[in-house]
């Protein structure tokens, strides 16, 4: 069978391109990155060739050693993933200490992971342990609304939920924990990556101020569902 046609791959394909048309994905803006099961391995394996180098990330997720993730391509943009998806996207390695990655699919005319890699891997690793291996997505968007908000709402996380929460009666049931808010800080950085997690620990929805959102949750529709809801929240807010 061929890797475009599995069922995770297929996924991801259409989550990236659902983005894309919900305009959070301008040029190459925002990253996703899924950690697969054995099973999605299993059926992927026959594709991937081992000849790439390791590369160190600068963080360690020692309880996702020898995971593959499925990612979105550095510089690559989400509005071409369902044009070619084996240029645009990737699936890498972990090795065993959980603190380098090789690429072994996807990539075919060069390139690696997203320039937020580190940051997805360390909020994986934080995200598996409060989830017991449950949550498996991680996605990064640039939403109008929300941005727009982070310049005049207040830049704590209880102010923040609260705004948002009272757009919508159903933000209370899709984001019960609210949402954390970190003030702008350097993109791909691995202090970014660290605050985040700090964030993730209570929350599946951070926003960076200026920036956009980050967001965890256990499948694609989980996920595009909560950033959805997230930013619609915000876009009555800023029309009312
Ligand atoms: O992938 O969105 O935050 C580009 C970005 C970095
Ligand atoms: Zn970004």
């Amino acid at each position: 069978m061929c890797i475009l046609d599995v069922e995770v791959i297929k996924s991801y394909v259409r989550m990236c391109n659902d983005g894309w048309l919900q305009g959070w994905h301008e040029r190459n803006g925002g990253n996703l990155t899924y950690r697969m099961t054995k099973e999605e391995v299993e059926a992927c394996k026959d594709s991937f060739t081992y000849d790439r180098p390791w590369v160190p990330m600068g963080v360690t997720a020692e309880n996702l050693a020898g995971e593959f993730f499925i990612s979105t391509g550095s510089g690559k943009y989400f509005r071409n993933v369902i044009l070619a998806p084996e240029e645009n996207i990737c699936i890498a390695e972990l090795n065993a200490k959980g603190d380098a990655y090789r690429v072994v699919w996807g990539l075919t005319k060069g390139g690696r992971p997203t320039s937020e890699f580190p940051t997805h891997l360390l909020n994986h690793s934080v995200k598996y342990d409060i989830t017991g291996g449950k949550h498996r997505l991680v996605m990064h968007v640039h939403p109008v609304n929300t941005i727009a908000l982070t310049f005049v709402l207040p830049q704590n996380d209880k102010d923040f939920t609260r705004e948002i929460w009272d757009m919508m009666p159903e933000c209370a049931v899709v984001f019960p924990r609210g949402v954390g808010i970190l003030p702008l800080m350097l993109t791909g950085s691995i202090d970014i990556a660290k605050a985040t997690a700090e964030k993730f620990k209570e929350y599946d929805v951070v926003v960076w101020s200026m920036h956009g959102i980050f967001s965890s949750g256990e499948n694609f529709r989980d996920v595009f569902g909560i950033i959805e809801t997230v930013e619609k929240a915000a876009e009555i807010l800023v029309k009312v």
